[in-house]
């Protein structure tokens, strides 16, 4: 796995970087990560970082000015390889067309609704707590020294994805793996309140309008809400669904949310009992995810969302052990 990786970065000249649409802290620490190794284990590649929306002002501390978030250009000339990290091919949304364009494509990635097949090269592990952990596999297979510059962005996503090791996905690995990248000195209280704990204003509001909108269904299991559209970004409200999921009697919580292009995102969590990555694919096959945090973006207006995403959850809580 980690030497066809090894093997497609040494046939290739130019190399293109991506991530999925709604980058989040995972994606952009493995892109910067994964940048940096690449150019210093092969100084002579031609790497760059191309993705469908530029760098959230959130994560711009961990890029600095050598790892550049470009948008997709139409004149892009072809690259030998393209790597998505952190996501699939299906959710590149503008950076499609130059992943596709490539000679060789290849994945990094962690999530269960990624299929190997989709890609020429696959680094796909669903037990790794981040695919930020995974890149330091592929750091340590590549001999490259772990560093401050390295262990910043590779710890951002193990903080993200785990939500401060509090996650199912932590793991002895990735504690492994923290108590490593703790070792070259970087400020991790520092990284933590940066990447998962400071909020906007607007964030704080949205929380609020969450939590007062919150209904309880299908005898308390499914606790959900939902945000018209007020101008927020995905990036306002990306895990603000934690709270709806901790509501006692809940086994899913659902934040249902207007997007600006008029389509609703619903962001699912569930406290085990049921898969949401399958909730949020039977929903629309474009949706996935893991198995206590996943997500679908829908054609739909709020209410009709909302009713598709209830007897979805409705389905899987039927099917499941602990239902009832
Ligand atoms: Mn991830």
């Amino acid at each position: 796995m980690l030497q066809a990786m090894t093997a497609a970065i040494t046939g290739a000249q130019r190399i293109l970087l991506t991530g999925p649409i709604d980058l989040d802290g995972d994606a952009v620490g493995a892109i910067v990560a994964m940048a940096r190794a690449i150019r210093r284990r092969w100084p002579d590649k031609a790497v760059r970082v191309i993705c469908d929306e530029a760098l959230p002002r959130r994560y711009a501390f961990l890029a600095a000015d050598d790892v550049r978030f470009e948008r997709p250009a139409e004149a892009t000339p072809a690259f030998d390889l393209a790597i998505v990290l952190d996501g699939d091919p299906r959710r590149l949304g503008a950076a499609t067309a130059a992943f596709e364009a490539a000679a060789v494509r290849a994945q990094v990635d962690h999530h269960r609704s990624s299929d190997p097949a989709w890609v020429d090269v696959a680094v796909l592990d669903v037990d790794a707590a981040s695919t930020t952990a995974l890149v330091l596999e592929l750091c340590d297979a590549w001999g490259v020294l772990l560093d401050q510059a390295l262990a910043a962005p590779l710890f951002a996503g193990l903080v993200f994805d785990t939500s401060i090791f509090r996650y199912r996905l932590t793991n002895p690995p990735a504690l492994r793996a923290a108590a490593r990248l703790l070792e070259t000195g970087i400020d991790h209280a520092q990284i933590v309140e940066k990447v998962l704990l400071e909020q906007s204003e607007l964030r704080l509001r949205l929380r609020g309008a969450m939590i007062a909108r919150c209904e309880l269904a299908l005898d308390g299991r499914l606790a959900w809400s939902s945000l018209p559209a007020s101008g927020h970004l995905d990036a306002d409200i990306g895990g603000l669904v934690d709270d709806l999921v901790f509501v006692e009697s809940a086994h899913v919580g659902a934040l249902l949310s207007e997007r600006a292009d008029g389509r609703v995102k619903i962001s699912l969590r569930s406290k085990g009992a049921v898969d949401v990555s399958a909730v949020a694919r039977s929903i629309s096959p474009e949706g996935g995810g893991h198995l206590r945090a996943a997500g679908v973006i829908v054609d739909l207006d709020l209410e009709a969302a909302a009713a598709r995403m209830v007897a979805a959850v409705a389905a899987a809580l039927d099917g499941a052990p602990t239902a009832g």
